[in-house]
């Protein structure tokens, strides 16, 4: 109960600052990050063919350098 009380205070300002940054940081940074919040399940920063969902015609667009994975460079490129 204690730790309820104490979280959401604690969330109510993770978000205000989310919003924040999002002003900061252009549409390309903000789709990048949340590209790979979305598909990279174990946060090596890439984007593996297994990780992503999007039909293997999508991922063979966004691999622009051919690598067979996605980088977060590569999504701020669409
Ligand atoms: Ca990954
Ligand atoms: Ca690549």
């Amino acid at each position: 109960m204690k730790i309820t009380v104490a979280l959401v205070p604690m969330l109510i300002a993770v978000a205000g600052c989310q919003n924040f940054n999002s002003s900061e940081s252009s549409d390309s940074e903000q789709s990048a990050v949340s590209f790979m919040e979305k598909y990279d399940f174990n946060h090596d920063g890439l984007v593996s063919m297994e990780e992503f969902d999007g039909g293997f015609k999508s991922f063979v667009e966004m691999d622009l350098n051919r690598d067979t994975f996605i980088a977060a460079s590569e999504v701020t490129e669409l």
